[in-house]
């Protein structure tokens, strides 16, 4: 296990959250009256009513991976979405996203490590406690949330497949199934499927990084990423993968899927840097959802998204306008 400081940005969960929805919250890890619960708390009634099929998980707060913002509504966090395997509008992803199926699910690992093979979900994770982890994500169109996870942390996970020293990235790759996602029978479609990211091993390692299994103390809605999806909070948001069912580690830095669409505008790295602009927008400010005409509530971006204590090192000496 990695031994935890708290960092000087973190705040206990009770000073983010209501303290009603905090206490009862409680009472669900200690697995009491999980039905009076959820009758008590507003916004986890409101996450079930979303999406009938999500289940209430088990999960310890982890305050250290916190933050004093507010948290995005989860109507927003569940209705705005970018997932192109269900068409590239905002809204196509809560419409469509329930034609795929997520129950079985496994994950093929393979490469460079001494446990390859097909494992089924539940046994990839059965070593692991859950944590909820309050994160920012920046996409890198310049809008932004506030998310709720929970999850075990991706070094954990990526440990327990014991890597060979020969391993120097990781790459991920989504599910291709066109007959469950109508994005991929598209005709028009620029990403060549499946969708895929990748990260460098000491990135993949550090404490942020992050494999999603719920939101908002729920089952990830399937527009989300169900059943399992990456977070990697420091960097854009096209780097957090969806719905997982291939790991792979390599020697060489793999290509990922916007990098292979527009290299001039999508790096592989793609940390969230104010100071790097897209060729054809400004990143040095983002809207934070919700977001209307009338209050579009534009924010500065700041640089490894807020992150920059935990994650700076990884890039000394790093031209990081050249490796953008
Ligand atoms: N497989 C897959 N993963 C994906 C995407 C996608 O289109 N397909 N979009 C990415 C982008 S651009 C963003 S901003 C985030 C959005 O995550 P969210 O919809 O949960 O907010 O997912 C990322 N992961
Ligand atoms: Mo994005």
């Amino acid at each position: 296990m990695l031994i935890k400081q708290r960092p000087p940005w973190a705040l206990p969960d009770s000073a983010v959250t209501p303290k009603a929805i905090y206490l009862d919250r409680r009472r669900f890890m200690t697995g009491a009256i999980a039905s009076a619960a959820s009758l008590a708390v507003p916004g986890l009634l409101q996450a079930s009513e979303k999406s009938p099929g999500r289940q209430a998980l088990d999960y310890r707060a982890a305050p250290q991976f916190s933050t004093d913002e507010q948290k995005t509504p989860v109507d927003a966090v569940t209705a705005y979405n970018n997932f192109y395997e269900f068409g590239t509008g905002k809204g196509d992803p809560e419409r469509y996203a329930g034609e795929m199926s997520v129950d079985p699910w496994s994950i093929e690992v393979e490469g460079e490590c001494e446990r390859p093979g097909r494992y089924a979900l539940e046994d990839l994770l059965k070593p692991h406690e859950y944590e909820e982890r309050i994160y920012r994500l920046r996409c890198v169109e310049a809008w932004s949330m506030v998310i709720p996870w929970v999850g075990v942390p991706l070094a954990a996970v990526l440990k327990q497949l014991a890597p060979t020293s020969r391993a120097k990235y990781v790459y991920f790759e989504t599910l291709h199934d066109p007959k469950q996602m109508r994005g991929q029978r598209s005709l028009f479609s620029t990403i060549e499927w499946p969708y895929r990211e990748g990260l460098r091993m000491n990135e993949a390692m550090n404490e942020l990084s992050f494999l999603a299994v719920g939101l908002y103390g729920e089952t990830l809605p399937n527009q989300n990423g169900a059943p399992i999806r990456l977070v990697v909070p420091w960097k854009y948001g096209f780097k957090s993968i969806k719905s997982i069912v291939r790991i792979r580690f390599m020697e060489e830095r793999p290509k990922t899927s916007w990098e292979m669409i527009a290299p001039n505008e999508y790096g592989f790295y793609a940390n969230v840097n104010p100071e790097v602009d897209h060729p054809r927008w400004s990143q040095k400010r983002e809207r934070r959802l919700p977001s209307g005409v009338l209050r579009p509530n534009w924010i500065e971006t700041i640089k490894f998204n807020g992150y920059e204590e935990q994650v700076a090192h990884l890039y000394k000496g790093m031209d990081l306008s050249r490796y953008y």
